[in-house]
């Protein structure tokens, strides 16, 4: 054979053995990443060398097609949605991968072969928890489901360095400690160095006139940093379809103002690398007060800024004259944290590309939808007018531009209605005058939807109630999902494997509505004592899990009563604690005949400035020492608080409940996702008319969901005709003695004064409700043990659950957002 022949046929089979699938391609790569990654031989190889060859090894086989994605949409100038979201809570990657690349069971075949342990390297992945909650993980959830039904998309966001804190248990309290995700290297980013812009900050505004004698306006700034491209290549399932998450990451623009610190200030010239870098720096977690949040604001408008100017970039590479942008793109803003985009796109299109106001209004008004994800007025955000002035000079005169055309439009629909003017105008005048960047999204977007059926009508009655008289036609609902690969697949193997063989195929994966084919099963007993074996062998994982983190050992045979969510009032920890409290009394009482044992299990953050949220956080934990440690009742009972719940440790959890806690106050909670990936995992939920508890209770049937507590609309009534706790507090002796319990300091080692502000906040003022729905979650609780006395039935519940839950896949959401909001057709990559 030639030289030359010789050499093609290496590279030929090179190429091969990177992308290929079988077991020794994948042995070879992850030997050859070991060696010319990490620079390491097996003998040596620390468990962080093992995982990174065994990302790099996955993340070959992603490229192929992603370039292949990315050539397509380039050549068929695809129609693409970008993702605007402050937050993207992925979870860990490599897992994931492997499933959607379908080699995750060659790859542990290959592991074993390799002597490895694939568990130790699936669990040295350090999660990029670059959100606080819901809101992130949903955005990565639509990253999933977008390249699996194959929509051109890009996510667009922040590189924090710093994602949301871990959270430690000290003593009962939480701590934060700092989140080093980036400290070991991401293997599954691309730095794209070149994919560079500026982005502007305060100074001031000028006119002048362009070269045809026009007004323009110009935007003299006071300091601009660069954003730059931090590249994650995310697969959809079973497809060769490959989007792009983009997360810009702040650096000192070495262009300009470098130069003028550099006059003999060195130190001066450092700092002003350092104060740029903090712009992406760390991620603001919620409830936090509003006062030192200006790093917020430049945080949202760097991250817009970025991503405009890419996509007009993009734009004017492959499609060409920016007068179709909005036909070649749709923006999807997640939240309002991304609304300052309508007045940069604004900017983008006059200043920079010299279109005319009306021409680019209709342009922006085309391109962005707006998700709301909450009704509660302190997470709606507002921004000083003092604020925009100092630090976005030309948005400020953009938004009051827009809000002047807005407001006369009102005026002239609406004669003499000045108050109507006043509710509905971008800029709230009551006090310190400030901007509603909820109203901006809606005036700046072609349409707006809720989260859940009942959130997006509360959405048209009461946040936005003036906007829907004026634009009914732009209200609309998308109902929340979950992705079935990371919540069943990935987290729950055996119940995933349980399914497809009673399914008789692993189609539902890719098409959840096809478990639905385990309804006819749901009587065979075959079937319920494999699905008793799996939901205990995922109990069993979590209880050695526990025991290992916190020293707390349950008892699988309990029923595992869990709630996992954010710490919040609305969200109503401290109700499940009450009745925590009540099973306690009960049982010193002698109260209980026969108990039914459980498990109560907690997970949640609670932000650093929430007191309250805190403080319900060292109850749990209060009266978890008291109750593991009585030896009368801990035969029935244990509790546990399990720390630092973010996707990771979720990903134990939700395949061990048997109880799935949804309490909130009904009209609080938007949609909730924790409800949809407990339910998915066979737990039935106890839970209040709110949010997507509603259509998940239709959709499991009401025979298979424990109801309780007050409607909306009850609520509502409440609250106008005045309400007093007060009276719940002495009018339910149970209650009373509760609360008083908390307040003897048995929890507290002799302190009575520790809970008070809980205590008394219950009594006085309890915004949430809680004392309103004690009684009928007591009741509801006592009906639930009694159905878990019932086994059979329970698992006859349990399975009906998993098999009615398709309707709440992310796939079915991105396909109702693709074809009614966003108007994108899929683009299918071939293998
Ligand atoms: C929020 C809402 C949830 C909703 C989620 C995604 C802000 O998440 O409160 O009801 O499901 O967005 O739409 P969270 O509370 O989990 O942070």
């Amino acid at each position: 054979m030639s030289k030359a022949k010789a050499s093609e046929s290496t590279s030929v089979e090179r190429e091969h053995t990177r992308t290929g699938m079988s077991k020794a391609a994948l042995k070879q790569d992850f030997l050859d990443n070991l060696f010319y990654i990490q620079g390491r031989f097996r003998e040596v190889a620390t468990p962080h060398d093992l995982y990174m060859a065994a990302a790099f090894t996955t993340r070959d086989r992603l490229l192929k097609r992603w370039v292949k994605s990315a050539q397509a949409f380039k050549t068929l100038h695809a129609r693409t949605l970008c993702y605007l979201s402050a937050e993207f809570l992925l979870g860990p990657h490599l897992a994931n991968n492997l499933v959607n690349l379908g080699i995750i069971e060659t790859s542990q075949e290959a592991g074993q072969e390799l002597d490895l342990d694939f568990e130790a390297i699936l669990e040295e992945e350090e999660e990029p928890g670059l959100g606080n909650g819901g809101l992130g993980r949903l955005a990565a959830c639509f990253m999933d489901s977008l390249s699996t039904c194959q929509i051109p998309a890009i996510g667009y966001g922040i590189r924090y360095e710093f994602g949301i804190f871990d959270q430690a248990i000290e003593d009962g309290w939480q701590v934060e400690k700092s989140d080093t995700w980036l400290r070991n290297g991401n293997p599954w980013e691309i730095p794209r160095p070149k994919i560079r812009f500026p982005v502007l900050y305060g100074g001031h505004t000028e006119q002048y006139r362009d070269q045809n004698g026009e007004p323009r306006m110009r935007w003299v700034p006071s300091w601009v940093i660069d954003g730059v491209a931090y590249d994650t290549p995310i697969l959809g399932y079973g497809v060769g379809n490959v989007n792009l998450l983009r997360l810009w990451k702040a650096e000192a623009s070495e262009s300009f103002d470098f130069q003028a610190f550099n006059v003999g200030d060195y130190y001066g010239a450092v700092h002003a690398k350092i104060e740029a870098e903090t712009i992406s720096k760390v991620l603001y977690p919620n409830d936090e007060p509003e006062a030192g949040k200006e790093l917020r604001l430049k945080q949202q408008h760097f991250f817009v800024s970025c991503s405009l100017q890419d996509m007009i970039r993009l734009h004017l590479n492959t499609v060409g004259p920016l007068d179709d942008f909005a036909d070649k793109f749709a923006a999807q803003l997640n939240d309002t944290h991304p609304a300052l985009a309508v007045a940069e796109l604004m900017r983008l299109l006059m200043d920079d590309h010299g279109m005319t106001w009306d021409r680019s209004w209709e342009m922006t008004q085309r391109t962005f939808c707006y998700t709301n994800h909450t009704l509660l007025p302190e997470a709606l955000e507002t921004w000083s007018v003092t604020l925009f002035e100092r630090l976005l000079p030309r948005h400020l005169e953009i938004i009051y531009e827009i809000n002047r055309r807005f407001l006369d439009e009102i005026r002239m629909r609406f004669l003499g209605d000045e108050d109507r003017v006043r509710r509905m105008s971008l800029i709230a005048e009551d006090g310190e005058r400030r901007i509603r960047m909820a109203h901006l999204a809606v005036v700046g977007s072609k349409a707006v939807n809720g989260v859940a059926k009942l959130h997006s009508e509360l959405v048209k009655s009461t946040l936005f109630k003036d906007f829907n008289a004026l634009w009914p036609e732009k209200f609309h609902n998308v109902t929340n999902g979950v992705t079935p690969r990371r919540f069943m697949v990935v987290s729950n193997p055996r119940l995933a494997r349980l399914i497809t063989e009673c399914c008789g195929h692993d189609d539902w994966i890719r098409d959840l509505d096809r478990v639905r084919a385990l309804e006819s099963h749901a009587e065979s007993s075959d079937l319920q004592a494999q699905w008793k074996a799996v939901k205990l062998a995922a109990k069993r994982d979590l209880t050695e899990w526990l025991k290992h983190v916190t020293g707390v050992q349950l008892d699988p045979a309990a029923m595992f009563d869990v709630q996992a969510k954010r710490i919040h009032e609305y969200k109503r920890q401290h109700l499940n604690a009450l009745h925590i409290i009540r099973c306690y009394q009960e049982l010193k009482q002698g109260l209980l005949k026969d108990p039914v044992p459980r498990a109560f299990i907690f997970g949640g953050k609670a932000a650093p400035a929430y007191f309250l949220a805190k403080l319900i956080i060292k109850l749990i934990n209060a009266i978890a020492e008291v109750v593991n440690n009585d030896p009368e009742v801990n035969g029935f009972m244990r509790v546990v608080f399990m720390p630092d719940f973010n996707v990771k440790t979720g990903q134990r959890l939700y395949p061990a409940a048997d109880l799935s806690e949804q309490i909130s106050l009904a009209g609080k909670e938007a949609s909730g996702t924790g409800n949809m990936k407990f339910s998915m995992n066979g737990a039935l939920t106890i839970g209040t008319l709110d949010g997507a508890n509603l259509e998940i209770r239709e959709a499991v049937g009401k025979e298979n969901f424990f109801l309780f507590g007050m409607t909306a609309e009850d609520v509502l009534e409440k609250q106008i005709e005045g309400y007093r706790p007060w009276d719940y507090y002495h009018g339910d002796h149970e209650l009373k003695a509760d609360i008083d319990l908390i307040n003897s300091g048995l929890f507290s080692h002799g302190d009575t004064k520790l809970f008070r502000p809980l205590t008394d906040d219950l009594i006085n003022h309890d915004p949430f409700m809680v004392l309103a729905d004690y009684r009928a979650y007591i009741e509801c609780q006592q009906r639930v043990s009694e159905a878990y006395r019932d086994q059979q039935h329970w698992v006859r519940m349990s399975i009906l659950n998993v098999a009615r839950m398709g309707y709440f896949s992310s796939d079915r959401a991105i396909r109702e957002y693709a074809k009614n909001i966003w108007g994108i057709a899929p683009t299918p990559i071939d293998l």
